[in-house]
């Protein structure tokens, strides 16, 4: 992509209303755009790194066997009256009314539509386990919508519903999902810490929150120091296995962690004293089962084995989509701007031709763009007639990992420059070799 051509409306001046540093950054490095208090655009920077995280998000769903699908935002109100949660609710929905006065909503969540779909179409226990999920986006009309799209009030979620035919089933089902979720996190380069927390207007007993240690979080968090060692890493579960899985749970969760909701204040200075933290975190997804408090009132039923009627049990699993582009930037900056892990970077590596007009340095620029878009590796291209100093400046704002620098200094002995975004560490070589270089970083070599 070359950037005169691309939309790229970076800001120079920091802009007074964002709070929180990736708000600030998000505003500046052009990702967002407020529309109105908590709903924003995504500009094409932003867009592909909200692209990046759900893709991520969809590979390690459909890793774990779960099945994509894609409800509406709009729902009709009956559902949620057959489920007693429209009145419950509160004034967090959004309610509106269509042209023939009947009443609707903009989903905050869709355990009532997921389950009048299963009511609909399963009946036995020989078609569960089931697992259906989507990303899509949620209006919530939060109090105190702040900190960009961390709170938002319109927000993109992957919600997941599970179906069982017994309690022990969906608890592998809610054990499942904690092990694919740890997974996730670690892929987009974030340590997310499962939580006891509370279930609030989901309902249910057992729940976990998944937070990312950072000042700016919005939960105060208590925990054993020692779970911040733990590491899901490369390892090759089943996903199948409730064993495996439960292992993992109780690896993940036998240490002390919980969000001020649950924490016991007895328990938690029963931990040596050196070892207990007290901090803040970012709260980027929430797992739950809550067994039959949707299915009972909504009738969806499901025949045993043994052939009797039994409600079936369920679980609901969220990831904060768009939440996690902030909280990405809250693990991952510096005084200069983002520092985008890898997996989730908006570009694989920024070109910076220093000499633009300089027919030696526009052409390897061209060629270097050339070869890494054929090997997919599609690298932002700085093209443009600003000085040295502001590309730079741009690049380490929008925070691409890394940047092939190309000068005519360098071109007379032959050489580009390859530099890490997050190291600042620079390499002079050939500009055949800083391809190579990228793409064997990419494991497109
Ligand atoms: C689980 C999936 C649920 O809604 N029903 C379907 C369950 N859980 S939740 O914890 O309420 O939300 C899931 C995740 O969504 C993110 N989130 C938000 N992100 C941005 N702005 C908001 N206002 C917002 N509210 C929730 C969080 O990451 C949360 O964990």
């Amino acid at each position: 992509m070359r950037l005169s051509r691309y939309f790229l409306p970076v800001l120079k001046e920091t802009p007074s209303d964002a709070q929180i540093v990736s708000h600030r950054l998000m505003l500046r490095a052009g990702m967002i755009r407020q529309q109105a208090a908590g709903i924003y655009s995504w500009l094409p920077l932003g867009y592909r790194v909200l692209r990046n995280i759900e893709r991520i998000v969809h590979e390690e769903q459909q890793r774990a066997g779960h099945i994509p699908v894609l409800m509406p935002t709009v729902q009709p109100a009956d559902l949620w009256q057959e489920s007693g949660r429209y009145n419950a609710y509160g004034p967090e929905m959004l309610r509106i009314r269509d042209r023939h006065d009947r009443d609707m909503l903009y989903g905050p969540t869709n355990e009532e539509m997921i389950t009048d779909i299963f009511r609909t179409h399963v009946s036995s226990y020989r078609d569960l386990p089931l697992t259906l999920y989507h990303i899509q986006w949620k209006f919530r009309d939060e109090v105190r919508p702040r900190f960009g799209v961390m709170r938002g009030r319109e927000f993109l979620m992957k919600d997941g519903y599970t179906f069982d035919v017994s309690k022990e089933a969906a608890l592998h089902a809610y054990n499942r999902h904690l092990v694919s979720y740890l997974r996730t996190y670690e892929r987009m380069g974030l340590q997310a810490i499962p939580m006891r927390a509370d279930s609030g207007p989901i309902g249910g007993d057992n729940t976990h929150e998944f937070l990312v240690l950072a000042d700016t979080g919005e939960s105060e968090v208590f925990y054993d120091s020692e779970i911040t060692d733990l590491r899901f890493g490369d390892r090759d579960i089943d996903y199948d296995d409730p064993a495996q899985c439960r292992a993992v749970l109780e690896e993940f969760t036998s240490r002390y962690a919980r969000t001020d909701e649950t924490h016991d204040p007895e328990a938690f200075a029963r931990i040596p004293t050196e070892r207990q933290r007290t901090a803040r975190g970012i709260e980027v997804g929430q797992i739950f089962y809550f067994g039959t408090k949707y299915s009972e009132p909504m009738g969806a039923m499901v025949q045993t084995a043994d052939g009797i009627q039994v409600p079936v049990h369920m679980g609901s699993h969220g990831i904060g989509v768009s939440r996690l582009a902030g909280a990405l930037i809250e693990a991952n900056h510096d005084d200069r701007g983002i520092v985008w892990p890898e997996e989730v970077a908006p570009f694989p590596c920024g070109i910076v031709n220093l000499r633009q007009g300089d027919g030696n340095c526009d052409s390897v620029c061209e060629a270097i763009h050339g070869q890494l878009s054929a090997r997919g590796l599609e690298p932002l291209y700085d093209d443009t007639d600003e000085r040295a100093g502001a590309k730079f400046a741009s690049m380490d704002l929008i925070g691409l990992p890394w940047r092939i620098t190309v000068g005519p200094r360098g071109l007379k002995s032959g050489t580009v420059e390859v530099t890490s975004r997050r190291t600042g560490d620079s390499e002079e070589m050939s500009p055949e070799a800083a391809v190579a270089r990228i793409a064997d970083i990419y494991g497109r070599g």
